[in-house]
């Protein structure tokens, strides 16, 4: 669910966003609690090495970037009665045909090559996909070439896993973000809770030194030279109700926070429809 073109469209809300960022101050920063259930997830260009089966409940998951591409790792599970097959033959027509078989349970955001990610989040028993929904060079998504696979999510009798206590909250809803009035650098865990009604994710990228929204603007009018941002990581698309926690290392600089959903009355990604919020880290 990265479509970069959208960042163009939504130039002139971000820059009035930009205006408005505000600097917060430092708190101390919490420990990180121990959890049971933790799995990697490798992406490659284009498949994941991962687990056909998990134990349900809230599990850690790593995603590894072992790729030369942007990567990130999408959860879903398949609607009752729906099966892999039918969901991918109906992604095949369109994104906007298969995305109602399924509900949206998080993931790991993208991140770059040679980087990895965790976060945790929460699954029911029943039947899975896990995808990548980033573009390739040509507008492929990476899911078309290979990066789609079942994974089935089975009751566990192990001693379930707390929540863990998050160090900052994002609110997600239909169509912005309530990002933490306090944000802190550093290793932290951030909740991400989606009010909707529509399913909504909360993807982070980092604007490199020196860089602007208009830097931002201008390369995806004519990407030339190197990108003037970097993918931060974040919590892929959860369906209302639903939470996650990705667990960050957000170092100080001014980052986005972007959903690239589709809308399916308009087809649009979100972010056209405003969800796109700058941020400071302190
Ligand atoms: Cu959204």
């Amino acid at each position: 669910m990265r479509k970069s073109v959208y960042w163009v469209k939504s130039f002139g809300l971000v820059a009035l966003l930009l205006a408005s960022m505000l600097i917060s101050a430092c708190q101390p920063r919490a420990a990180i609690p121990a959890t049971g259930a933790e799995v990697t997830f490798t992406a490659t260009d284009y498949a994941f090495e991962a687990p056909d089966q998990l134990d349900a409940g809230i599990v850690t998951v790593t995603l590894q970037n072992n790729g030369q591409e942007v990567h990130h790792l999408q959860f879903m599970k398949l609607n009752q009665d729906v099966t892999f097959e039918q969901f991918t033959s109906a992604l095949q027509e369109s994104e906007a045909a298969a995305l109602p078989l399924v509900e949206f349970t998080g993931g790991a955001g993208a991140i770059p090559p040679g980087q990895s990610e965790q976060v945790m989040v929460e699954l029911e028993p029943g039947n899975y996909v896990i995808a990548c929904f980033i573009t390739d060079a040509d507008g492929v998504p990476h899911l078309a070439h290979g990066m789609i696979a079942p994974l089935t999510v089975v009751e566990s009798s192990n001693q379930a896993v707390e929540a863990p206590a998050p160090d900052q909250t994002v609110t997600l809803k239909d169509f912005e973000f309530e990002l933490p009035q306090s944000i802190q650098s550093g290793r932290q865990i951030w909740e991400v809770v989606n009010n909707g009604p529509q399913p909504h994710e909360f993807t982070i990228v980092r604007l490199a030194e020196g860089k602007t929204m208009d830097d931002v603007a201008a390369f995806m009018q004519s990407p030339d030279g190197p990108p003037p941002f970097v993918e931060a990581g974040g919590m892929q698309a959860l369906s209302v109700g639903k939470r996650g926690w990705a667990i960050l290392d957000l170092q100080p600089g001014n980052y986005v926070a972007v959903c690239f959903v589709p809308d399916p009355d308009t087809g649009k990604a979100h972010v056209e429809l405003g969800m796109v919020m700058p941020f400071t880290v302190p």
